[in-house]
């Protein structure tokens, strides 16, 4: 897979594209990036890239001109102007347009463009682009949450980072079955929080593992683990447990635990005692 960033300020990008899981990608063959700088598509003197905005308004927008350039550069198609065909669709290169007032994203789209061939994403700086870039060049607007970030380039980075990782061969297929969420992405309705983990040593301080991790009894590991799962996403994401398509299993669990109330203590519990209603 081929992603491409625009930006008007690439430094900030580019320590993300030459460390770690990326560049191993990348060596491998797995990934191709490219930065490219906005500013590089200004044709004046003072290669200016922002202007006022038309009708009033605080700060400053990204003009259409160095915008539109680089994009043609890194590929992607204008849409046809009014009233010509449009293209077949997913004919034209994917362009994220990353910005606060977009979709939201989550994992079913980072999936959704992990299986493009080519991303590219652009980053907004000042108070946003000029709306006929948009219209023009842009295939999605994603927002990466509620909250506001002073530019694009933030942003852009949780994007590749969600999407590069589900391309295949880039990290190991039991990592991303494991973790949270790696079903919503899929055919399953919910998804559970991930269960505590822990390493050595088994006492750290006064802080013991829970006994079960070390017992070696792998089913009262796995009952354990999908019970604090349950308590996890009940605690943080209860939104979560209304979704259709949870297991009976996961159902009973809920039920103790909500029984339970917040009376217990998840460290010191009788793994063994949750589950098997003996
Ligand atoms: Cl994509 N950009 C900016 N500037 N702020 C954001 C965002 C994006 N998503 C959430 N907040």
């Amino acid at each position: 897979m081929k992603i491409t960033v625009l930006s008007l300020f690439p430094e900030i990008l580019r320590g993300f594209f030459e460390s770690s899981i990326m560049a191993k990608a990348v060596e491998r063959g797995l990934m191709s990036c490219e930065l490219v700088n906005i500013r590089d598509y200004a044709i004046d003197k003072h290669r200016k890239c922002d202007d006022e905005v038309f009708g009033g308004g605080a700060g400053m927008l990204m003009l259409p001109g160095p915008l539109s350039r680089a994009l043609e550069a890194a590929g992607s198609s204008p849409c046809p102007p009014a009233g010509e065909a449009s293209p077949e669709p997913g004919a034209r290169k994917r362009t994220v347009f990353v910005t606060p007032s977009g979709r939201l994203f989550n994992q079913a789209m980072a999936a959704e463009f992990s299986r493009e061939a080519e991303l590219v994403i652009v980053c907004g700086r000042y108070e946003g682009v000029d709306q006929r870039v948009i219209d023009r060049y842009v295939t999605d607007e994603v927002s990466i949450g509620d909250y506001v970030l002073s530019s694009g380039e933030i942003a852009a980075l949780v994007l590749v980072d969600a999407v590069y990782r589900l391309v295949p061969g880039v990290i190991s297929g039991e990592s991303l079955l494991e973790e949270s969420f790696a079903a919503s992405g899929g055919a399953r309705a919910a998804a559970l929080l991930e269960y505590p983990q822990y390493t050595r040593p088994a006492l750290y301080d006064t802080l013991r593992v829970p006994e079960v991790l070390t017992s070696g009894h792998h089913a009262n590991i796995v009952r354990w683990r999908l019970r604090e799962s349950v308590r996890k996403t009940l605690a943080y994401r209860p939104e979560l447990l209304a979704a259709e398509g949870l297991s009976s299993e996961v159902r009973k669990l809920l039920r103790e635990i909500i029984t339970e109330g917040g009376n217990d203590e998840p460290n010191t519990e009788d793994p063994g005692a949750a589950n098997d209603g003996r």
